[in-house]
Parts: C-alpha cells; structure tokens; sequence
C-alpha cells in the first residue's frame, strides 16, 4: 500500500538530481552517455573496443557500476583513462546520487565524454534519470529476437540499440531484422546499429555514432560561447 507515494518520492529526488547533473554536463560541454543491458550482453567489451581506439589524449572518463566486484573497472583501467567502479552492494542499478558521488574528485572540466556502464538489468535502470544526454540499450543475438517487445521501456527510452554479437548469428535462432522491426515497434526512431565486439564488425559505424554526438555537442557549445 505504502510501494506506490515511496517509489514516486524515490524517482522525483532522482530526476532532481539527475537535472542538476544535467545542467553541470551542459556547462562544461560533457556528453553522458548511460549503457543498459542485460548481464552479459557485452556493455564492458564495446567499452573496452571504444577505449583501445581512442588515442591517449582523448578526454574521455568511464563509470561502470556493478552489484559487485571491481572486476569491470580493472578490465577497463589499462587504458590509461580515468575509470571507476561504483559497487551498488545489491541495488540492481545506478541512480544520479551514485553518480555525483562518484564525480565528486573528478574535474568535469578535464572530460568531454561520459561513458556509464550501468548495472546488469533490463528493467530497474530504464526508471533512473543519470543526466545522460542519451541511455543506449545493447542486446546480444543470444538472448532472443523477442526482447524489444518483452522489456519495452528501457527500447523505448535509448536512442541507441547496439546489437552485438552478431559473430554468434550463425550459431543461435536469432533473427534481426524481426528484432529489430520489434524495436522500431516499440521505438519508431531508435537508431540501430549492429557490431561484433570480437571481430569488430561494425565497430567503426558505433565510433561514428560517438563521434557525431561528441561533435553536436562541440557545435553547440561553439554557437552558445
Ligand atoms: N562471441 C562474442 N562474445 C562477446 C562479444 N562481446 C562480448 N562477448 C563476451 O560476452 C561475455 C560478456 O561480456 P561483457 O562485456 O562482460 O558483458 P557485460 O556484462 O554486458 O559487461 C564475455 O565473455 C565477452 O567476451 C561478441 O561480440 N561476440
Ligand atoms: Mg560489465
């Protein structure tokens, strides 16, 4: 009885601070990005392709956020970009709290991409604002053409679908483009992109992707200075 008022006074305080996480990115030209999947879908491996492209003076930070162990952060650091573990210690996703903790001792200044891996789940992190500028939502060839339709809101919300592993199509009952007509279903606008963070197939259209972003906002930043 008590779930429902707890959950809306849970989410308002998340959208006010989300807001003003918001607004700092916007002040310092920083693009948030916010990675949701499932467990195991690949949201560390496309992170870790994006980085090893990334020539060193690149301004790019990343989070990633886990139940537990640092491991993704340690998969992540050896590229020399600042990178941190934030451990929800049983909270099945990140809220902006968590993030304007964990930039705390960060210089937004010294960034201009903000890469957020989110926690392991298709439901719970679609419900909570981080001021990204966009939430991108990647789904593995093995986990089922259906899952647009099945979990709706986080398709509904990503401008983003990364479909990844499309190495295993030959190998799973997978077939894209009804996943993909069940995206556009949910979504009529979300840009697809398709990749294979082993062989890197389709790698280059997400470094576009990223780059096209990082340049609006550049240009934006230029036309407002
Ligand atoms: N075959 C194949 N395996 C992949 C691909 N991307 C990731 N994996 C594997 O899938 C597993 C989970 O990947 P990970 O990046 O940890 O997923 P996360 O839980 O979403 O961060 C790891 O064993 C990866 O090596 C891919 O494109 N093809
Ligand atoms: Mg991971």
């Amino acid at each position: 009885m008590e779930r429902v008022p707890l959950e809306r006074k849970v989410l308002s305080e998340n959208a006010r601070i989300a807001e003003e996480l918001r607004a700092r990115f916007a002040t310092h030209h920083v693009v948030c990005l916010n990675l949701i999947s499932s467990p195991g879908s690949g949201k560390t491996s496309l992170l870790e392709r994006t980085l090893e492209s990334f020539a060193p003076n690149e301004r790019v930070a990343v989070l990633t956020g886990d139940i537990q162990t640092e491991n993704d952060a340690r998969r992540l650091a050896r590229f020399g970009f600042p990178v941190k573990q934030i451990t929800t210690g049983g909270i099945c996703h990140l809220d902006a709290r968590m993030i304007e903790r964990a930039l705390a001792d960060w210089r937004l200044e010294d960034m201009d991409l903000l890469l957020i891996e989110n926690v392991g789940n298709l439901v719970c992190p679609s419900s909570f604002d981080l001021g990204e500028a966009a939430k991108i939502v990647v789904l593995s060839v093995a986990e089922g053409d259906d899952k647009p339709l099945k979990y709706p809101s986080i398709f509904f919300k990503s401008d983003l679908l990364v479909l990844n592993k499309i190495d295993l199509l030959p190998y799973v009952p997978f077939d894209v483009t009804v996943a993909e007509e069940n995206a556009r279903t949910i979504h009529a606008g979300i840009q697809i992109i398709r990749l294979s963070c082993l062989t890197r197939e389709g790698l280059s259209d997400w470094l576009t992707w990223l780059q096209d972003r990082r340049q609006a906002r550049a240009s934006l930043a230029a036309s407002t200075a």
